[in-house]
Parts: C-alpha cells; sequence; structure tokens
C-alpha cells in the first residue's frame, strides 16, 4: 500500500467570473460546463447496450446523465453492476452525475473508459472497475487529449495498463477527491500523468499500486515519480501530502526524480514505518527523499484549493469520503481499512476475480422514486423544490446559474470538506 494525498498542478489557469462546475469543483478543470445547456438522459437499465443503457446515454454530446437504476438487478443475481464489454468513450459535454442513482449507487465493471478530447466534462461519483476482461494495454481512465475536465468522488481500480493516466495534449484537468487503487499486476500502476497543459490533483488516495503514484513527467508536467525518467521539463506543486509504506513497499517515498522535474515542495508527510500507527513526520526540503529533483523557493501560482489541509487532515478525510463515498462498496470499505492499518496491510492484485477481492461485490438496488415527467428529477424533489412534476423542466437553468438537475444533484453531497 502507499498512499499519496497528492496536491500537484502545473500550468497556469485562473478563473474570474465563470461558474465553478459545482460547489466545491476546485482546480484546472472547475470551470468545465458539462451539458448545462444540452438535455438529459435518464439511465433506466443496466444493459451494456440499447434504450436506457449508460453506453446509450454517451452516444451523443451535450447530455446530463442521471440514474434511475442503482445496484444489482434483481432478475439476475449475476449481473450485480453495469457490465460492459467494450471501452465507453466520453463524447464532449458531457455530465455524469453517479449521486443521483438509489440505493449503493452505480458500479461500471469490464472494462475502461476513455475521455478523449471529451472537452468541459464533469464526472461525478461513480465506480469504474476495468478488471483483467478489459481491453490489454489499455487505462481503467485514459485521456489522450482534450480539455476542461473534472473528475470527482470517483473510484478507479483495475486498470491492465495504467489506472488513471493523462498524456498527449490533455490541459486543463482536476481529479480530486478520488480513489485510484489496484492496478492490476504485472504493470500495477496509479497512472501517468504527461501532459503539455494543467492538472490539479487534490485529495486523492493512490493505495495497492506498485508504482506511477502517480508518474509526472514531460511537458508542462510534474509531481511524484515513481519509476521511468524524465523528459521534458516538469513544473509541479507538491503539498499537504502523507506518504505511507505498505507492508511490501520498499521504495521511497520519491524515486527516480532528476534535473528535469522543478518542485516546490511543502508540508509533505512520510510515515515508513509500518508499524500500525499513523506516526509519520515532515520531509525535510532538504531531505534526500527528493532525490534529484530541482527544489524550487516559491511556489506556482497555479489554482489553489480553498483550504490545504494538513496531511494528517488529509488522511482523515480520506477515511471518511474520498472515493464513491455517498454508500461505499465492499473493495473500497477494503481498501480504507487497508489505509487504516498504517502499514500492516495492503496487497497488489493481479486478478480481482480470485481472492481476496472476489469480483465487483454486490450494490443495494435500491427504490427507483416516481418521475412522472420523466425528467430525470423525482415527484417529490419537484415538489419541494417547485418545479413542475408534470412538465420536463429539469434543463431549465435558475438564478444560480445551475441547471435544476444540477442543483438537486448537487444538494445530494456535501459541498466541502
Ligand atoms: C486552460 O484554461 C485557461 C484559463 O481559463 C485558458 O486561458 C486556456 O486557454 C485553457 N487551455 C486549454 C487548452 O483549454
Ligand atoms: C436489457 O437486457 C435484457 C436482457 O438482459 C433485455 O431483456 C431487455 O429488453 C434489455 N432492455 C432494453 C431496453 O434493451
Ligand atoms: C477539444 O479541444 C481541443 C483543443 O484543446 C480541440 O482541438 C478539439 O477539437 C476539441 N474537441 C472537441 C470534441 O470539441
Ligand atoms: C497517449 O497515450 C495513448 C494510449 O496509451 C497513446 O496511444 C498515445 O500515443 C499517447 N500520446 C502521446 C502524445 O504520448
Ligand atoms: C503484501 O503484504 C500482505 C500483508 O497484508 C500480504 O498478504 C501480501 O500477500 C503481500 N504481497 C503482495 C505482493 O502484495
Ligand atoms: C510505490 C509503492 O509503494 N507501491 C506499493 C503499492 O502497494 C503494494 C501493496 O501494498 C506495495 O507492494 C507496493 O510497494
Amino acid at each position: 500500500m502507499k498512499l499519496f494525498l497528492v496536491l500537484l498542478s502545473f500550468a497556469l489557469a485562473e478563473c474570474a467570473s465563470c461558474l465553478a462546475a459545482f460547489p466545491g469543483a476546485e482546480g484546472f478543470g472547475a470551470e468545465a460546463a458539462g451539458a448545462r445547456t444540452g438535455t438529459v438522459y435518464v439511465v433506466t437499465n443496466k444493459n451494456d447496450t440499447g434504450a436506457g443503457s449508460l453506453r446509450d446515454a454517451l452516444s451523443a454530446k451535450g447530455r446530463t446523465v442521471v440514474f434511475a437504476v442503482g445496484g444489482r438487478e434483481i432478475s439476475v443475481p449475476k449481473k450485480p453492476v453495469i457490465q460492459i464489454k467494450d471501452r465507453i468513450v466520453v463524447p464532449a459535454h458531457t455530465t455524469i452525475l453517479g449521486q443521483t442513482a438509489p440505493g449503493g449507487g452505480i458500479t461500471v465493471y469490464g472494462n475502461g473508459w476513455s475521455f478523449s478530447n471529451s472537452n468541459n466534462t464533469i464526472i461525478r461519483y461513480l465506480r469504474i472497475r476495468m478488471g483483467k476482461s478489459g481491453s490489454s494495454g489499455k487505462d481503467a481512465i485514459g485521456i489522450a487529449d482534450g480539455n476542461t475536465m473534472i473528475f470527482d468522488h470517483l473510484s478507479v481500480s483495475w486498470g491492465r495498463d495504467e489506472t488513471f493516466s493523462i498524456n498527449g495534449s490533455g490541459a486543463n484537468i482536476t481529479i480530486q477527491n478520488s480513489i485510484i487503487g489496484q492496478g492490476l499486476e504485472t504493470h500495477s500502476c496509479g497512472g501517468l500523468i504527461q501532459t503539455s497543459g494543467g492538472v490539479s490533483l487534490f485529495r486523492n488516495l493512490y493505495i495497492d499500486n506498485q508504482t506511477r503514484n502517480p508518474k509526472v513527467k514531460g511537458g508542462g508536467g510534474g509531481g511524484y515519480i515513481a519509476g521511468g525518467d524524465s523528459e521534458g521539463q516538469s513544473y509541479v506543486n507538491i503539498m499537504g501530502n502523507y506518504f505511507i509504506s505498505g507492508p511490501n513497499t520498499s521504495i521511497t517515498a520519491f524515486s527516480r526524480s532528476n534535473a528535469n522535474f522543478h518542485g516546490y515542495v511543502s508540508g509533505n508527510y512520510y510515515d515508513s514505518d509500518k508499524n500500525g500507527i499513523l506516526d509519520g513526520s515532515a520531509i525535510a526540503a532538504t531531505s534526500s527523499n527528493y532525490g534529484e529533483m530541482v527544489i524550487m523557493d516559491t511556489q506556482y501560482t497555479y489554482p489553489a484549493p480553498t483550504k490545504l489541509l494538513t496531511p494528517p487532515q488529509a488522511v482523515d478525510l480520506a477515511i471518511k469520503s474520498v472515493g464513491a463515498s455517498l454508500v461505499r462498496d465492499s473493495i473500497d470499505t477494503r481498501l480504507i481499512s487497508e489505509l487504516q492499518s498504517y502499514g500492516t496491510t495492503g496487497e497488489l492484485i493481479t486478478d480481482e476475480t480470485a481472492s481476496p477481492m472476489s469480483g465487483p461485490g454486490t450494490i443495494d438496488p435500491g427504490t427507483v422514486a416516481l418521475d412522472t415527467d420523466g425528467d430525470g428529477i423525482p415527484d417529490s424533489v419537484e415538489v419541494k423544490m417547485g418545479t413542475d412534476p408534470n412538465v420536463a423542466d429539469s434543463m431549465n437553468i435558475g438564478a444560480s446559474g445551475y441547471t435544476n438537475i444540477e442543483m438537486w444533484a448537487n444538494s445530494l453531497v456535501p459541498s466541502s470538506y
């Protein structure tokens, strides 16, 4: 197990008067508008393809995707989740609001997702679990180009190549409050971040990956490198991270960094003694831990989080709320208990269907609420919001600047940390 609550960003951007993707959206991708001026699509079944499926929802751009289905298909007990065969490709201007699903929420299992060119996309509260039958050499989430995307409260696991990678001309992207874990052996990688644009990684838990937690290099990229070399120049803030060694961890917090890598480092903690107690201490800027990287005196002026947590606060937050945490599934529950073992449990896996993971688990389907006009907002909620349960008005934009359906989705989850 290796834990990184990474706070690192690169390139320059500032949003003066724009609307946040949702309350609590931060960093380079904070301004993603998603499908705010588009249409709504209600996912009504867990089929891989066909009308009402997630894949069908994502077959055109400009859609806000909500879920009137969740958990385990009662009539098909062997299908506990949305099981996909081919990779899912997300079009531009998409908003996916996983927190709208009833019961235990949505797990998508069987292959990975591409967000290449998904400009202006927002995705929240979803479990994306690739698995060994997914496309060989592919990531659980991969982005090869495109800009302005925000990934919030995702649980991403079981990548065959990397688990969550961004490369090419990817720019203005935020990954926040997410779990990136259990990259499958033999590669077992958190992710490669190698872009020419800006990326913010705020309050994420990297766990049970052999390496690349993350590996950042090239272009304007930078950050922790756990293997490989850096080709281009990288300019990075690395602040407030907690690195916790797992039972089998043999490397140090930073590795193979070189002089192409420029880091402003501050307040990073390291607990390498695997003694079951969270008792790490600050890594001095002069520490050999940082290797050959060029230590900068001043912080880069990248979009910063509203509040910079201390490393112990970040661990606390990870325990309480990273990942698709509205309802935690058995996989995330296990990963969080490994985190809380502070160095005594954790493992690399090669096959998610084998013990101890035994597949994606089962999820409570919950009860689908009545939605007379089919606009994605349940009648009972519409009555409270003062909208019309008999008229499809969920995409109307209110005084706040958000659509009615965004306001409902935003109200279901905490807006700050
Ligand atoms: C990134 O965001 C900044 C600030 O909004 C903007 O100036 C820049 O053009 C964006 N870059 C890309 C590639 O979208
Ligand atoms: C979903 O798949 C089931 C079989 O698994 C099928 O009976 C049903 O018709 C499908 N639904 C749609 C809308 O295609
Ligand atoms: C996404 O933005 C890039 C510029 O960063 C542009 O080249 C590309 O055409 C855009 N793609 C879509 C699907 O809008
Ligand atoms: C980005 O990664 C994809 C998938 O691994 C690869 O096909 C592509 O060549 C890469 N692009 C760059 C610019 O490295
Ligand atoms: C790592 O340590 C754990 C103890 O939690 C052990 O069960 C596991 O098999 C070890 N090996 C690997 C490769 O993860
Ligand atoms: C870089 C790193 O610490 N990787 C670790 C990922 O987790 C596994 C399982 O705990 C360890 O074996 C790796 O050393």
